[in-house]
């Protein structure tokens, strides 16, 4: 049984002002979306991590054709909010997935490839993960991951866990401690700019409408770069 956690980037969209400048800090991220981090099986969900780093550029690393262990696989997706409600709350949940494994088995699936169901606001359909330790309990409890895992292992069935790493909540602890001190640890884990005269570092616009810079809660002069959600949406 694996756990495989797939990464997303925000893009480098061409034409934007200052593009090259925060390309090279996102590179960062890119570089981590290069990574194919393979899980071992045992919970909790971080354990042994194999990691590959692409090259420090924006461009699209170059495909390996050597057959890999997916290859003959048939991978099925699960949104968990909208696949089956077992408690009646109206929300999908992890027992509801683990109720229909011989289902998915007999249809052909061998990898089930679960959206987030990290702790999250989820207003970004739970990639905005404000815990990445923790299962939403909406969706169930950590023994419901524990129970969905070794059931999926009796079936010889892999779990991938859909985990994007290069953004959180704006409810995280990390981006909280950002607010409140952004010239400490945490501030330095964001693109948290001083602007003068009300001009914006650059251009970009936001994947959920209007710029990517957003007034920083209690510091009238600095502003937070979020490609996506943004604080009080
Ligand atoms: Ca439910």
């Amino acid at each position: 049984m694996h756990l495989i956690f797939n990464f997303t980037v925000p893009a480098c969209e061409p034409g934007m002002t200052s593009r090259k400048k925060l390309c090279r800090k996102t590179c960062i991220f890119c570089q981590l979306s290069s990574l194919i981090i393979l899980y071992i099986c045992e919970l909790p969900l971080f354990i042994r991590i194999i990691c590959r780093a692409g090259p420090p550029t924006c461009k699209t690393e170059r495909i390996s054709h050597e057959k890999q262990w997916w290859h003959d696989k048939t991978a099925y997706q699960i949104y968990p909010k909208s696949f089956l409600d077992t408690n009646g709350d109206g929300i999908g949940d992890l027992p509801g997935i683990i109720s229909r494994l011989d289902y998915l088995k007999d249809l052909g699936v061998d990898i089930i490839w679960l959206s987030p169901v990290y702790v999250s606001p989820l207003a970004d359909q739970g990639y905005d993960i404000a815990d990445y330790y923790g299962i939403d309990p909406r969706f169930g409890t950590m023994e419901d991951m524990d129970r969905l895992l070794e059931e999926a292992r009796k079936r010889d069935m892999y779990i991938v866990m859909d985990l994007v790493v290069n953004h959180c909540s704006d409810e995280h602890f990390w981006f909280r401690e950002a607010c409140r001190d952004p010239e400490g640890k945490y501030g330095r884990f964001f693109y948290i700019e001083t602007v003068k005269d009300g001009k914006l570092p650059c251009n970009w616009r936001s994947y959920f409408g209007g710029p990517v810079w957003e007034k920083l809660p209690g510091h009238d002069d600095k502003y937070y770069l979020h490609v996506f959600h943004k604080l009080g949406l």
